[in-house]
């Protein structure tokens, strides 16, 4: 969530606010406690490896970091929804694809969200999920060579916030919306902001995930025009079940922040999408048009290619029965969460004074006994105290997200007054409460949503840094804070700086994925339409006014390193082959005056810079990348002339 709407003063909001200023921004202590054996336990010694891999989103800058644990050490910065100059990512035609969308190209997205692919509900560590929130999206990244492989764009969405949430053993990866809008033709679609309650929607995607991780949209369900936050789906005894948090189901289309706070209670809506696929084999459902893009990388040709798809199939649970209903849930819950064992269901309202904790064993009961209190939208509402299992007394201010260490205790981030809560899930009894520096936002325990946490730390992201840091102008760094909770009290051992604006993050042990890793591509397997293989292959081809150089890189030099021919207003393609089949051995590759990025090309991978000189003239290219003691000589000539030249098209190396 962004602070800047919780701190803009409003009738509604001036008493959250003054709290939050009391006790969320301005602490009591100053947090440096950390001393001592705290060090210790978070020092990884120079050659030694983390105990754990961290994904973390960056929010606004649309890529995915990735941290170590304990030590907080960045390793890699994977781009996802934004264009990357610093490999070429968006830049060069192999990747451009994957960033295309029904708006065409879009080189930038707004990503708050991890989901780690899990098998009987625990970390397999196969593939990670991210939603992009503003032209919604949700991408697959291999862990396995930390790529992003796949981006499939969802249709009838808008702020894809509540996205992506994965079911138990990623039959699905599940989007809400955020944001209502009209669904039908774009025609349709031209209505009126005040109608709507007749005209609005929201929309809940289910994504189905093949064996290789291969996204498809299978079904949509069409729901009333609320907001929905984050979601968790059931496991254990409530898999086949999904649980959405939702706000604003005053149905505001105008100042929410007033607006969207009346109800005293929104809802956790609970979707039986086992039920939902039961309708689908029967034949229910309708297939309506849609136009969304499906992006995906073909590790052969090293291109992603996308397709426009057309259709989509939806559900009514309106004409449906049994797939939705609705629980109240106090007051504008911003995450929901499951325990391990798939019983306890939590719902944290933003705005609420207490935690309520639901059962789910008490509300297959209360859906069997019809045990409701009413309708929306047509939708059953189920008995408050029906379905609730208890509530936790006064845990703090602004809850918004739970996460779980597998030994019975939860832990939530409250925003407001800027400190985190362990609190026991069968007692509901609060435990032990630490103060974050400042306003926490997201937690996030290793394995803490899957059945089988691996416990033993806890980080804390935070939207406020403050004085946490050397300053750095009026923009400083996010900042995260690694706890260590294995005692009965959580401990800060750690702060560090973060990539963008983390929102969720999840982290498992390295041991899952770490000889795994994809060290080269094999030349042998190389099937880009323009691959190079070996130097002697080496040439140039004009075809029209386009010229396709086929290149090769090996340390320390490129194949050919000297051309003339180009014409002023040629469409110049640089096929660039990396010979190497050694590990770390990327080649870089630039010209001057290129209107785009570097491109990065991995060991035994071809990549494409496209140029369009402008000017006749000496062009040098180089190598980016110190790749040897003679980087520097990894060089070359490119010769431009004018565009009704006669000079001859050549390329030579070492002649
Ligand atoms: Cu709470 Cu976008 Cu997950 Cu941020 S959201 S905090
Ligand atoms: Cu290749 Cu530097």
């Amino acid at each position: 969530m962004k602070i800047k709407q919780v701190f803009r003063i409003t009738a509604v909001s001036a008493a959250i606010v003054a709290m939050g200023m009391a006790t969320g921004c301005r602490p009591q202590t100053s947090g440096s406690q950390s001393v001592g054996d705290a060090a210790s336990r978070v020092y990884v010694a120079p050659g030694e490896h983390d105990e754990f891999y961290n994904i973390v989103s960056g929010g606004f800058n649309g890529q995915i970091s990735v941290v170590g644990l304990p030590s907080g050490r960045v390793l890699k910065i994977v781009p996802v929804f934004s264009a990357h100059p610093e490999n070429g990512y968006g830049f060069s035609e192999e990747s451009k694809p994957m960033l295309n969308t029904s708006h065409g190209y879009v080189p930038w997205d707004d990503l708050h969200h991890i989901a780690i692919s899990t098998t009987n509900g625990e970390h397999d560590a196969r593939w990670a999920f991210a939603n992009g929130n503003n032209t919604p999206r949700i991408a697959r990244l291999n862990l396995n060579t930390f790529e992003t492989e796949e981006i499939i764009e969802i249709p009838n969405s808008a702020g894809n916030h509540s996205s992506p949430f994965i079911t138990e053993n990623t039959e699905y990866v599940i989007a809400g919306t955020r944001f209502s809008v009209p669904i039908g033709t774009d025609e349709d679609n031209d209505v009126s902001i005040d109608t709507y309650k007749k005209n609005f929607r929201g929309t809940v995607s289910f994504i189905k995930v093949g064996n290789q991780g291969d996204m498809s949209l299978a079904f949509q369900l069409v729901t009333p025009g609320v907001n929905f936050d984050l979601s968790r789906a059931g496991k254990g005894k409530s898999h086949g079940w999904f649980f959405f948090s939702t706000y604003n189901t005053e149905q505001a289309h105008t100042l929410l922040e007033v607006n969207a706070s009346q109800r005293d209670k929104d809802f956790i809506m609970a979707v039986n999408w086992k039920k939902a696929e039961e309708y689908i084999k029967a034949g229910e459902g309708n297939l309506v048009k849609a136009r969304y893009a499906h992006n995906k990388l073909d590790h052969n040709t090293h291109t992603a290619s996308s397709t426009m798809m057309e259709e989509v199939l939806q559900l009514d649970p309106k004409l449906l029965k049994d797939i939705i209903y609705f629980i109240p849930c106090p007051k504008s819950p911003h995450g929901t969460d499951v325990d391990p064992t798939g019983e306890y269901i939590v719902g944290s309202g933003k705005l609420a004074a207490l935690i309520p904790v639901f059962s789910f064993t008490k509300l297959m009961k209360a859906i069997e006994d019809k045990d409701f209190e009413g309708e929306y939208d047509g939708h059953p509402i189920i008995r408050y105290e029906s379905a609730l299992h208890g509530v936790v007394d006064k845990p703090g201010l602004g809850p918004l997200h739970t996460e779980f260490d597998g030994r019975g205790n939860a832990y939530t981030s409250m925003f407001v007054s800027s400190e985190i809560v362990k609190w026991d899930i069968e007692t509901l009894e609060v435990l032990d409460r630490t103060p974050t520096f400042y306003s926490i936002g997201h937690l996030s325990i290793p394995g803490g949503p899957t059945a089988k946490p691996h416990g033993k730390y806890m980080v804390a992201y935070n939207k406020i840094t403050k004085d946490r840091y050397l300053p750095t102008g009026p923009e400083l760094a996010h900042s995260a804070q690694l706890f260590d909770i294995s005692g009965d009290k959580m401990q800060l051992l750690l702060d560090f700086p973060t990539i963008g604006e983390p929102h969720y993050a999840e982290a498992f042990p390295a041991t899952l994925i770490k000889d795994k890793q994809v060290k080269i591509y094999r030349i042998e397997d190389n099937n880009h339409p323009y691959v190079t293989k070996g130097a002697g292959n080496a040439r140039v081809e004009r075809d029209g006014n386009k010229v396709h150089v086929y290149m090769t890189s090996i340390r320390s030099h490129f194949a050919p390193d000297n051309i003339e021919g180009v014409k002023v207003g040629d469409d110049v393609y640089f096929h660039v082959t990396n010979l190497e089949q050694d590990w770390d051995v990327p080649h870089g590759f630039a010209i001057k005056g290129a209107n785009t990025a570097e491109i990065l090309i991995m060991p035994g991978a071809t990549q494409t810079l496209k140029w369009t000189p402008d000017r006749p003239g000496i062009f040098p290219f180089y190598c980016t990348d110190f790749c040897s003691a003679l980087h520097q000589e990894m060089s070359g000539y490119l010769r431009v002339s004018p565009a009704n030249s006669t000079v001859a098209l050549k390329s030579s190396l070492g002649e």
